[in-house]
């Protein structure tokens, strides 16, 4: 089963909270994600038809191995995402909802590629000052 982007912003999101506080609760994710918990419900079952969690009575939900390994794919493409617009020089107010808006819109060869451009900025400070200079340049010019 392909997973479509809303599968992937609940799968995201679970793994953040379980990595970060042991659980994830239908309360909490519809608090993360803002939306009804009906919503999430309906959600979790489509998930858990799909192997990604599973229902563990008085312990609410869990990922699955599947569901942890897709989940900490996710989450690393999210944070390598924030870093690509971050060294491209993108505000940083700006930069979490950009990567909300493009994350599900990307094959994992762009993503991987991506990753090598980021590695390539950051292998050494000259190149991303030297990206700089050609966006000050460019700024001075629209002035
Ligand atoms: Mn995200």
């Amino acid at each position: 089963m392909a997973t479509t982007p809303s599968m992937e912003d609940y799968i995201e999101r679970i793994y953040a909270l379980i990595d970060g506080k042991g659980y994830a609760r239908v309360s909490d994710i519809a608090e993360a994600l803002e939306v009804h918990p009906s919503s999430v419900t309906k959600m979790i079952q489509k998930l858990d038809k799909g192997k990604y969690v599973v229902y563990e009575k008085y312990r609410g939900f869990m990922l699955t191995p599947k569901g942890k390994k897709l989940g900490k794919r996710l989450v690393d493409r999210h944070a390598l995402l924030e870093q690509f617009l971050s060294v491209i020089g993108v505000n940083e107010e700006n930069i979490y909802e950009d990567v909300e808006g493009i994350e599900h819109h990307l094959s994992w060869d762009a993503i991987d590629r991506i990753g090598d451009l980021v590695q390539y900025f950051e292998e050494t400070g000259k190149r991303v000052e030297e990206l700089r200079e050609v966006q000050r340049q460019n700024e001075e010019q629209s002035e």
